[in-house]
């Protein structure tokens, strides 16, 4: 299979700062495959449960990164971008989560790092994205405190072994999603169901990272931020119902995270419903100061009141149940990926400039962590036009002032895309699952001339 290089002529790209950071990204769990060579973790759980993957898939190979890493570390240099953001795997370095460290486990990191510094790729470094050991989450996983502090132990054993290398750490993978779909609504691992008695899981994230961060320093590591999910909500009418709706939408997803890691409080009505004995004290470790903070972009959300039982109110294709106080709707007007999800570049430019706004001085530098979409295909000028789009979107953020300093796209490679299973391909790099071949779509060759001709 060969993807075509040649696309339809467009604009060329306006200019992006010199030092402007371009990447790439994926994760551990959706591409190292290999699970027979690390500790359980809550995703190999829930996978092994039918019904919760859609096509009824695991990843315990998935890309098989494990083993063919230099080859995906050459996709990522010929790509020409200046930096790949990968996971670390919390249960292939400490397998109970705790205690003895596998060292084979990390000796793979040490691999992946020195092959990326080799191909003149700097490191960026995610310390959990999602998952959590499953030794762990047998005593409550993020609804108990003590995994936070256990989140600070194993950063200090990653820190001290790649972080020579490592040039930039992401502490947390949109914790917002992790929260919601994996212990409000169950649709990824851990599976909880908890409704806001999943507020618990946000707090102690929050709290694992503050400490994270606390750790890196403490080991030397600079250049610390987080990746979170963000999107402009946008209400379904001016009914005070709908707008009301909207409000708490954007409450949970841009400021139950946002607002303490930047300002140092929860939302007004928050820091009530979270555990502990001293949220004070909690906050100052959850607000210790970034150095960049990290946004992944997808699409905006358009939210009303809550619909009655059984006439829509669904979210990534599942009924929500009905005691939620809103309901997603639908965006019309715009493409959609084939993952349903709508194309609107200017809800990128929006956000950004409304991120600025509301932190102001508080605000650190920003960086898209993630950004792209999923389509089948090696012909895929949609995820041309789509990255194309964004790219002029963030560029108008620029020019209004906000300061982003890099841009991630999700991902490199097609992979495991959770609750999904392999029926999503967000790569720029297609793979066969059967076979592990790699063949670069037309968005790849796309991308590598974007950045070849901004290169002197
Ligand atoms: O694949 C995911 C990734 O793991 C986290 N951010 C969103 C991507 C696409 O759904």
């Amino acid at each position: 299979m060969a993807a075509s290089a040649a696309t339809p002529a467009r604009e060329p790209l306006p200019s992006f700062p010199r030092d402007f950071l371009w990447g790439v990204s994926t994760s551990a769990h959706q591409i190292e495959g290999a699970a027979d060579r690390r500790g359980a973790s809550v995703w190999d759980a829930f996978t092994a449960v039918p019904g919760n993957v859609k096509d009824g898939s695991t990843a315990e190979v998935a890309c098989d990164h494990y083993h063919r890493y230099r080859e995906d570390v050459a996709l990522v240099r010929d790509l020409g971008v200046d930096a790949y953001r990968f996971s670390v795997s919390w249960p292939r370095v400490l397998p109970a989560g705790a205690g003895a460290v596998d060292p084979a486990g990390l000796d793979f990191y040490d691999r992946l790092v020195d092959e990326l510094c080799t191909a003149g790729v700097r490191p960026v470094a995610t310390l959990f994205h999602w998952d959590t050991p499953l030794v762990l989450q047998e005593t409550g996983g993020w609804l108990n405190r003590g995994t936070a502090e256990r989140f600070a132990d194993y950063t200090a054993v990653v820190a001290a072994r790649i972080g020579d290398r490592v040039t930039k750490w992401i502490t947390l993978n949109e914790p917002a999603e992790h929260t919601l779909l994996g212990h409000a609504l169950g649709q990824h691992a851990p599976g909880e169901r908890l409704l806001f008695d999943a507020l618990p899981a946000a707090h102690h994230q929050l709290l694992a990272h503050g400490l994270a961060v606390r750790a890196l320093r403490a080991a030397g590591a600079h250049d610390i931020g987080i990746a979170n999910s963000h999107g402009p909500t946008w209400p379904a009418s001016a009914d005070p119902a709908d707008t009301a709706a909207a409000d708490f939408y954007d409450l949970l997803l841009n400021r139950l995270f946002a607002d303490p890691l930047l300002l140092g409080r929860y939302p007004d009505g928050i820091a009530e419903l979270m555990p502990g004995d001293d949220i004070d004290a909690d906050l100052s470790v959850i607000a210790e100061p970034l150095d960049w903070y990290g946004i992944n972009f997808y699409q905006p959300t358009k939210v009303g009141a809550p619909l009655p039982e059984g006439t829509g109110g669904e979210f990534a294709g599942v009924a929500l149940p009905p005691e939620l106080p809103f309901s997603p709707r639908e965006i019309e007007g715009h493409p959609v990926t084939d993952f349903g999800w709508p194309v609107v570049p200017e809800a990128l430019t929006e956000l950004l400039t409304a991120f600025r706004d509301r932190y102001a001085d508080r605000l650190p530098p920003l960086v898209i962590t993630e950004n792209g979409c999923s389509y089948e295909g090696l012909d895929d000028q949609e995820r041309i036009a789509y990255l194309d789009s964004h790219l002029r979107a963030l560029h108008r953020a620029l020019d209004a002032g906000v300061d982003v300093r890099g841009y991630f796209v999700w991902s490199l490679i097609d992979n495991f895309e959770w609750a999904e299973g392999f029926r999503r391909r967000f790569g720029l790099v297609h793979v066969d699952h059967a076979t592990q071949t790699r063949t670069p779509k037309a968005s790849y060759h796309w991308l590598r001339e974007v950045l070849r001709t901004r290169r002197p």
